[in-house]
């Protein structure tokens, strides 16, 4: 059912596109390189900065339909994936490079998808060129003329759209300038380590007694799942997938002293990202490398529907919270990771003068009423 009615949407639109004549560049002398995608909230191996000319990134991502758990009491949905992982996976290429994406939907899979990137121009940021049904695949060609980070998602027709959004099935890429990011005066930028977080918002129903309900498959789970979107109150939202997927034993690593892009994308919500003690140095709120970065920043807005990326250097070690600044949904329910970060602390920018103790404790010693005269 859910199809035939996208597979009618596509067909329509193909005949359109056959009938218009198209303009193309004679792409046969560019350079190719393949790219192998890594997960979340890792990014493959890329240059900041190019001397290449254009060329031609071939990636290759596969739609996994799963069940997946995103939370500690063992919530599970039956996820739909770009490659495997919620978020999908962060592709990096240069302005005016050429994305070359092979979109497979093995057979195992039960229903259709295709993928619309913000970074794109034309046919719904390829969305009309990409519908597969469960044993085909596509390959989809565009130029990547806007530099920044934009978001992925499938999108397939009409309520397919959110439920597959909010199902797991969006991603990220970054397209960076050739010469690199630059701050407000056009000074590069690099950073040492880069990270992506992708934030997603489930809404999963619940049985009489207020447990989440358990179903057989995404099929079985739809109908009541919509009553509980349609009310657009999330039961989690959680960074990559699950909550503490990257707390604890997952968080993100970092030493005092490196320069950290943070990539974020809601692909269907808004979100507010803060670092606990610490700043964004040079923030693209709106993710868009042609605009200059804002400096200082103590938490930035990310659009539903976007990405955002932010330059953090470390300057004290310990564990920061990364959250989304509602704290009602960072805490209860589940929108926070960890940064680990190594290194000496700086005196300097704090220091405890005195460690927690009784009320008056310290007027003995004179350091917090100097009009005792016993001077510390
Ligand atoms: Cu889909």
């Amino acid at each position: 059912m859910f199809n035939r009615r996208s597979m009618l949407m596509c067909a329509a639109v193909s005949a359109l596109l056959v009938a218009a004549p198209a303009l193309a560049q004679d792409l046969s002398k560019l350079a190719r390189v393949k790219v192998d995608l890594v997960a979340p909230p890792f990014i493959h191996p890329h240059e900041q900065a190019t001397k290449a000319a254009p060329r031609i990134v071939e990636f290759k991502m596969n739609i996994e339909e799963k069940e997946i758990t995103i939370d500690g009491d063992g919530t599970k949905i039956h996820a739909m994936t770009f490659n495997g992982s919620v978020p999908g996976p962060m592709m990096v290429v240069h302005e005016n490079d050429y994305v070359e994406l092979t979109l497979v939907n093995p057979d195992t899979n039960s229903m259709a998808h295709n993928i619309d990137f913000h970074a794109a121009t034309g046919a719904l940021g390829g969305g009309e060129l990409t519908l597969i049904n469960p044993g085909e695949q596509v390959v989809l060609r565009f130029k990547a003329t806007r530099p920044g980070v934009f978001v992925y998602h499938c999108a397939p027709g009409g309520p397919m759209i959110p439920w597959h959004v909010v199902s797991g099935m969006s991603g990220a890429i970054m397209v960076l300038p050739r010469d690199g990011l630059k701050d407000e005066t056009g000074k590069p930028l690099h950073y040492d380590k880069a990270y992506y977080v992708g934030e997603n918002d489930f809404y999963v129903p619940k049985d009489e007694n207020g447990k989440f309900k358990h179903y057989d498959s995404g099929g079985e789970s739809y109908p009541e799942t919509v009553e509980v979107m349609r009310k657009l109150i999330p039961t989690h939202v959680v960074f990559n997938g699950a909550v503490g997927a990257l707390t604890g034993k997952n968080a993100l690593q970092a030493s005092v002293g490196e320069r950290v892009l943070v990539v974020h994308s809601q692909a269907n919500r808004d979100s507010r990202p803060h670092l606990i003690g610490g700043h964004g140095d040079y923030v693209w709120e709106t993710g868009k490398f042609a605009n200059p970065p804002q400096k200082d920043l103590e938490t930035w807005f990310i659009r539903g529907g976007s990405a955002g990326a932010a330059l953090y250097t470390f300057r004290e070690p310990g564990i920061y919270a990364y959250v989304t600044h509602n704290l009602i949904e960072a805490v209860e329910l589940g929108g926070t990771a960890h940064f680990k970060v190594d290194g000496k602390w700086n005196d300097d920018l704090m220091k405890q003068i005195r460690p927690p103790e009784p009320i008056g404790a310290g007027d003995k010693l004179g350091s917090i009423a100097p009009h005792t005269g016993h001077a510390r």
